[in-house]
């Protein structure tokens, strides 16, 4: 047995096990689907949806914000948390309760005790969008997890190695679902196959994840 290998365990059957440190919990969002879209098209209001642009000059197919103390942006200066929202010059919106407390349940549910975050990247996907496999390093503590919650369309996430070339499982996530990833699974790459489209009944043809993190 390996250090953490208990922790995970899919002790209950919408617990599915990713590997140490990922878990999968199934429609674990969904008691609380309405206030957490609510919630978002809040953030949303204040803080609007926007591609991104890459160090590289490539401009992101996602969409993204953020809420809490701590957003992450990229621009061609790179990539890196900030408290201020560059696009409107003041800080992120706060947090949403209903998004810490879903995030704090869906941690304990695979004993990470007490995680509190301090910021949340909001992802929208359209038909055709995607994300390439990456790390998330850009965060100061590797030991607190990161919680994502996937509502809307349909997404194939790919769940690699701790090496860009290792080979690559593909997970299917649909609205509802959520993924707590910790421990020995932070710094594994990961990304989003292309979406297809397959309109969910609330949000049509889009896909949001947050992910809710400690950044600072
Ligand atoms: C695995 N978002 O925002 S979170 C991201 O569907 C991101 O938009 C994905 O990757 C999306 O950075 C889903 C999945 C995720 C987040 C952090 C991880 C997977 C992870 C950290 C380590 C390993
Ligand atoms: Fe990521």
């Amino acid at each position: 047995m390996t250090a953490t290998g208990d922790l995970f365990a899919a002790s209950e059957p919408e617990h599915e096990a990713l590997g140490d440190g990922a878990a999968v919990l199934r429609g674990f969002a969904l008691p609380m689907q309405a206030l957490l879209l609510e919630d978002l098209h809040h953030v949303l209001a204040a803080a609007p949806l926007r591609h991104m642009v890459t160090p590289g000059g490539h401009t992101l197919s996602v969409a993204m914000s953020n809420c809490g103390m701590l957003g992450w942006i990229s621009d061609r200066r790179g990539y890196r948390y900030e408290p201020i929202d560059p696009a409107s010059g003041k800080p992120w919106p706060p947090l949403p309760e209903s998004f810490v407390a879903l995030a704090g349940r869906a941690a304990a549910a695979v004993d990470f005790a007490a995680f509190v975050p301090d910021g949340c990247l909001i992802n929208r996907y359209v038909p055709g969008a995607k994300l390439s496999l990456h790390q998330d390093r850009d965060e100061r503590d590797f030991n607190a997890p990161i919680v994502s919650v996937s509502l809307g369309m349909p997404a194939v996430f790919q769940f690699g190695g701790w090496h860009r070339g290792d080979p690559v499982r593909r997970v299917p996530l649909q609205h509802g679902d959520v993924v707590v990833w910790g421990g020995p699974a932070r710094l594994r790459y990961h990304g989003v196959l292309p979406l297809k489209t397959q309109p969910h009944p609330l949000l049509g043809t889009q896909r949001y994840n947050f992910t809710l993190r400690k950044a600072g």
